[in-house]
């Protein structure tokens, strides 16, 4: 298999200007770029397919570039829906710091700032050097922008494609960085920049763009999203391991998929898995292997080692064995009730709504299907106060195998 049978076979490719792209991918060295604006202080799992088709690129001998939109980020590509709230400067320039960092120490390839050309450019020169260049028809027949045409779309985000097509160009020139690769909805934008490479510099002046699939789930909900909302690479906005559980509960109709685009893994690890799991479902052998990929990539090995523990000892009901770090994120996300006074079993059950009524709660009790930090309580009376509680701040209740109710005390 050569790189791009490879790209296909993970199913990478959604489109290619045209057919020299495959040939300089299989043979050449080609600088490409990837660009993403500041619209948030992290990075999502949304991000994430096309930042490792960069590395994987690279790891073929391509070189990379990663742009960070400190211009485009105060302009704002075209959502298909609506028009987007204008961040201030400070938001922006924060945000692209972030990135800044968080890309650098994750990716660790060559980074620029559109800020730097974007913002010495004056009006006189955008409207005659590259306006003239660019048709209205042509930039109305833009998917993005013929999208919003009913709904209405600003002369701001109607100009945004020109901004990234102006960049392409410029990394051509300053850079010969000859490719630009993004997410399908990037196809407009890229084959802007193919035009305006080709204005300036000749009908021969060599450009490829590449876009990849936009990641879709088989049941149709939106990938990159939990039940507290998106999936961050940043561990203080989204902790290792809910990173790793968002993995781990990956569907069984996406699994495969999923560790052929997102993951290192080899076509024959790849298929070894596939058997696996076509033979043992149940043992969500393939689901384990994604998040593990994916946990370590992002979070680095100690990560993945404290998510497995947290996961087992939440899976057994070991929860005493936890740290009050542990319990933080094992529990983020879940609804938290706070109390300032000891409290007993029975009310605490009906408190959490862990039961609905203090008869249900004392039934639970009594089957043996309660339990409080790791122990079944089958004690009526229990009481429930700071003494007992781990870290001097949590209690935890267990009701039956699965559910979790969290006590924090003042
Ligand atoms: O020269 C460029 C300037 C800005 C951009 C790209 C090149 C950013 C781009 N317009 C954009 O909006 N990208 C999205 C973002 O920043 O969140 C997403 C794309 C997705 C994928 C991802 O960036 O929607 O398809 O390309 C990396």
């Amino acid at each position: 298999m050569n790189l791009f049978e490879e790209l296909q076979w993970r199913g990478l490719v959604h489109s290619i200007t045209d057919d020299s792209v495959i040939d300089k991918l299989n043979n050449g060295k080609v600088t490409f770029y990837l660009g993403t604006d500041p619209t948030g202080d992290s990075l999502h799992v949304g991000h994430l397919l096309v930042f490792i088709l960069a590395k994987r690129l690279e790891k073929y001998g391509h070189h990379p570039i990663l742009l960070i939109g400190g211009a485009t980020g105060f302009i704002g590509d075209p959502k298909p829906t609506a028009e987007r709230k204008m961040l201030t400067k400070e938001q922006i320039d924060h945000n692209a710091e972030c990135l800044y960092k968080q890309v650098k120490t994750l990716f660790n390839c060559e980074m620029v700032n559109n800020y730097d050309w974007i913002s010495k450019l004056d009006l006189i020169t955008f409207l005659r050097k590259y306006g003239k260049l660019f048709n209205v028809n042509y930039m109305i027949n833009k998917e993005t922008v013929k999208s919003r045409l009913d709904s209405g779309i600003s002369y701001t985000e109607f100009s945004y494609q020109i901004l990234q097509a102006l960049d392409f160009e410029h990394l051509w020139e300053e850079k010969r960085c000859e490719m630009q690769i993004g997410g399908q909805d990037q196809w407009g934008n890229i084959t802007s920049g193919l035009e305006l490479i080709r204005k300036l510099h000749g009908s021969e002046a060599w450009g490829g763009g590449f876009t990849a699939p936009l990641f879709t789930k088989s049941d149709g909900t939106k990938f990159g999203k939990s039940e507290s909302g998106s999936v961050w690479l940043d561990p203080a906005k989204t902790s290792p391991y809910a990173f790793y559980q968002f993995w781990l509960n990956t569907p069984d109709a996406d699994v495969i998929k999923e560790l052929k685009q997102f993951t290192f893994l080899t076509k024959e690890e790849i298929e070894a898995l596939e058997k696996s799991f076509n033979e043992a479902p149940h043992l969500r052998e393939a689901q384990k292997a994604l998040a593990k990929e994916l946990t370590v990539m992002i979070h680095g090995e100690d990560a993945y080692n404290q998510a497995i523990r947290l996961s087992q000892a939440l899976f057994s009901g070991k929860i005493n064995e936890l740290t009050k770090e542990e319990i933080a994120m094992g529990f983020e996300g879940l609804p938290q009730v706070e109390i300032s006074n000891a409290i007993g079993l029975i009310d605490a059950l009906v408190l959490t709504q862990a039961a609905q009524s203090k008869r249900e709660a004392r039934d639970f009790i009594n089957g043996g299907g309660v339990s409080v930090n790791g122990e079944v309580i089958k004690d009526l009376e229990f009481v429930i106060n700071k003494e007992k509680t781990i870290g001097d701040k949590y209690t935890i209740i267990r009701r039956g195998k699965k559910k979790y109710y969290v006590i924090t005390h003042k």
